[in-house]
């Protein structure tokens, strides 16, 4: 009877896993290429510790198809990867830093197959430190070593841009004055995203249950902080999951009392199903690699493309607000979720990507 990982290896319609065992720290090194059909595969590094192998290697192929689909709708020569640092609990900072250089010299080997650049539990400063042996497929590295810095910012500038089409389908009117908002997370996206909802006066409130970061959010914004388990039920306008995967489940979605769901969160829903709950229940779902690109946009533009910072902004808020609103509008006129009506437009854009290549 095969294994469940030999069943996740074999069930997978990527195009490539690459596993290694990183014996000093016994942690698991594994890199999901989904598709090199518009380019090299380009995706960020996520550090934490799992539960096992399986759930490691699923989590790294399930993020890897998203970036596929998120360079599709980004209209940027890259495929979709991503990479999975599966690090035993307390791991000290020697330790990390000497897996960070070995995990580079294997993205090197791969000679700009894999490109990478942050995510969740890596850093721009963990960047500099994979570029030293990986270099030059590292992008997101500070400032001071090259690099673009830290991506959340660019990511809240399309989380907002996608906010302000869904009050515009919602309410006739895309601004986000008054509207009631509830961020879950105020990390590196949901930090920089409460300070863009401020700026518009909006009424937001947020959830973070880490001491650090919710205190920083409130002392700095003034805006009000949840526990963290109430969060979804709120009462609000948008619901903004800018934390964890899989948080609109059968569990929380009865839940929602919001009107729509836009947030920067990857991989939000648990299984598909959920976009069809989400619909039953009259709630507007943003499909989150519509509107999280912006962090990878800003990543490539900036670093390759030239483009300025302004540049990168006005840019990212111009592809989000036109491809979710195609996205709506094909949801409307079919009646299909709009999780369908993503996947049609980006599958669309990867069949002209690969015919022109
Ligand atoms: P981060 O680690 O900087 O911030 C996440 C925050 O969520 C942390 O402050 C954490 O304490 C908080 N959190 C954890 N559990 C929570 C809970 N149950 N309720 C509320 N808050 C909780 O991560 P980030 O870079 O801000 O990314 C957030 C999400 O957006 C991730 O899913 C990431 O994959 C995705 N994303 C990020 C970028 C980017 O540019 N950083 C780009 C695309 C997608
Ligand atoms: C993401 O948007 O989830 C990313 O992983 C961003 C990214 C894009 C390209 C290289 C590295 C990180």
């Amino acid at each position: 009877m095969a294994s469940r990982l030999e069943d996740l290896l074999q069930g997978w319609d990527g195009e490539e896993i690459i596993l290694r065992h990183d014996l000093p720290t016994n942690a698991w090194i594994v890199v999901a290429i989904h598709s090199t059909r518009l380019g090299p595969a380009g995706g960020g590094t996520r550090m934490k510790s799992y539960p096992s192998l399986e759930a490691a290697v699923e989590d790294a192929q399930r993020l890897a198809e998203g970036m596929t689909y998120k360079f599709a709708v980004s209209d940027l020569p890259r495929g979709g990867g991503k990479a999975v640092l599966a690090v035993p609990s307390g791991l000290r900072d020697a330790d990390r830093a000497s897996l960070l250089r070995r995990y580079g010299a294997l993205i090197a080997q791969l000679g700009g197959l894999y490109q990478t650049g942050p995510d969740v539990g890596t850093t721009a400063d963990d960047m500099d430190v994979i570029a030293e042996t990986g270099a030059p497929y590292v992008f997101g590295r500070t400032p001071a070593h090259g690099g673009s810095g830290d991506s959340g910012p660019a990511t809240a500038v399309g989380v907002l841009a996608g906010m302000r089409v869904a009050c515009e389908r919602l309410f006739g009117a895309g601004a986000l004055a008054g509207r009631r908002v509830v961020v879950q997370g105020a990390g590196s996206v949901g930090l920089p995203l409460l300070r863009l909802l401020v700026e518009e006066n909006a009424d937001v409130t947020f959830a973070d249950p880490t001491p650090r970061a919710r205190d920083q959010a409130h002392a700095e914004l003034g805006v009000p902080y949840l526990d963290p388990e109430t969060a979804y039920d709120q009462e609000c306008d948008v619901f903004a999951p800018c934390a964890l995967g899989a948080v609109l489940n059968e569990r929380t979605i009865p839940r929602l009392r919001c009107r729509a769901v836009v947030g920067s969160a990857n991989n939000q829903l648990a299984t598909e199903d959920d976009a069809i709950r989400l619909q039953e229940r009259g709630i507007l779902y943003a499909p989150d690699y519509v509107v999280n690109c912006g962090g990878a946009m800003a990543l490539l533009g900036r670093e390759t493309l030239g483009w300025s910072h302004p540049e990168a902004d006005a840019r990212i808020a111009a592809t989000v607000r036109a491809t979710l609103t195609q996205v709506f509008d094909i949801a409307a006129a079919e009646g299909v979720t709009t999780v369908a009506a993503a996947r049609r437009v980006a599958e669309a854009r990867l069949e002209r990507g690969a015919a022109s290549a």
